[in-house]
């Protein structure tokens, strides 16, 4: 019901009476008051007139399965929503979801997280009303040692996604986080299911801070697109334009498993490479620091450095962390 009065007073442009409404609907006025209370509730500005009856004023900035599916022209990643406005975290429902057979392309978003992840059990913060946090399950036929390039692919998506919906020159670190001016304004965790047959499904769970004004004390790497350009921007733009080019590179990449045909627009805005970066590997229990210059992305997602001895090596995603010698990035 609510979501038939909503889209009756989106095509109306203007005021559509209570008896229109209802006469369109084949229900009560009094059923399109609630509806209304409801939509009201969820922050769309609805004006009400005994004489002229209802107009939309204004959409809020809302992430509901409504907003996100409105326009969105992908074929099937987002096509199916589950949303929730508070749950621990979208990556735990999402697994719970493809546990039960929830198809390929499914998306799960939160407003808020209570207990948002970040990888090797680090936590996620996830205030509501400013922030992505969604999941996505994928069910690709490819080797579980693969998983991890999902993340460089869905990090490529969602980099190309906030520049082209805020102008901002948001740049990947590899191997998961997209950072603005240095500071971190999304993260990626990616986590897979595989029996000996292969990947049951992996669930690519993304975390955007689009328009927080501030962080926590702890969290001084952290920023937001707001905090960067100055404005707000549309959280469902973002996640559109983002299901967009992820669909279109992860159909590429379901046919041929590798990173080749998009590693020249990965490696263009990847900031890690041509830099001197530092590689902190944990070694039993503690953590050692090399030094080295990153030179490229290999197919498989690696990243070629050159140590200061002039050996090189490939990387793999998951054995390190990488800094810059000064800073975050
Ligand atoms: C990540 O881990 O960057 C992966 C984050 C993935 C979050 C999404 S949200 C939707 C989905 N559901 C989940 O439960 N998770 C995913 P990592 O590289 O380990 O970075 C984690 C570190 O980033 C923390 O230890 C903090 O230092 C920092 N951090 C925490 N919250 C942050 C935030 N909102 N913005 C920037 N940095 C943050």
């Amino acid at each position: 019901m609510k979501d038939a009065v909503l889209a009756f007073l989106k095509e109306a442009q203007g005021y559509g009476s209570g008896e229109e409404i209802s006469q369109k609907l084949g229900v009560t006025r009094a059923a399109i008051w609630k509806a209304i209370k409801k939509l009201q509730a969820e922050g769309y500005e609805i004006e009400s007139s005994t004489k002229k009856g209802y107009k939309l004023i204004k959409v809020p900035n809302i992430i509901t399965p409504n907003e996100v599916g409105e326009h969105l022209n992908t074929d099937y990643f987002g096509k199916s929503i589950y949303y929730k406005a508070e749950m621990d975290s979208t990556n735990n429902k999402a697994k719970e979801l493809a546990r039960e057979g929830a198809k390929e392309g499914t998306l799960v978003i939160a407003d808020c997280q209570t207990g948002g992840k970040g990888r090797l059990g680090r936590s996620w913060e996830s205030p509501a009303g400013t922030g992505i946090w969604m999941s996505l399950i994928l069910r690709p036929k490819i080797l579980p040692q693969y998983a991890s390039q999902l993340t460089l692919i869905a990090g490529l998506g969602m980099c190309e996604a906030i520049q082209e919906v805020t102008g901002l020159e948001a740049k990947i670190k590899w191997p998961n986080d997209i950072v603005v001016n240095g500071r971190k304004v999304c993260g990626i965790l990616t986590e897979m299911h595989a029996e000996m047959e292969g990947i049951n499904y992996i669930v690519v769970g993304i975390g955007v801070n689009v328009n927080m004004q501030i962080f926590p004390d702890d969290l001084p790497h952290a920023t937001s697109l707001l905090l960067e350009g100055g404005q707000e921007y549309s959280r469902k733009a973002i996640i559109q334009s983002f299901l967009k080019k992820f669909e279109v590179d992860y159909n590429q990449y379901k046919q041929i498993p590798s990173l080749e045909s998009m590693r020249a627009r990965y490696e263009k805005q990847c900031i890690t490479l041509h830099r001197k970066i530092k590689l902190l590997k944990k070694v039993e229990g503690s953590v050692t620091e090399v030094v080295a210059q990153a030179i490229g992305i290999t197919n498989e997602g690696a990243l070629k450095v050159r140590y200061e001895d002039q050996t090189m090596e490939e990387v793999v995603s998951g054995e390190v962390s990488v800094r810059g010698l000064y800073d975050y990035v």
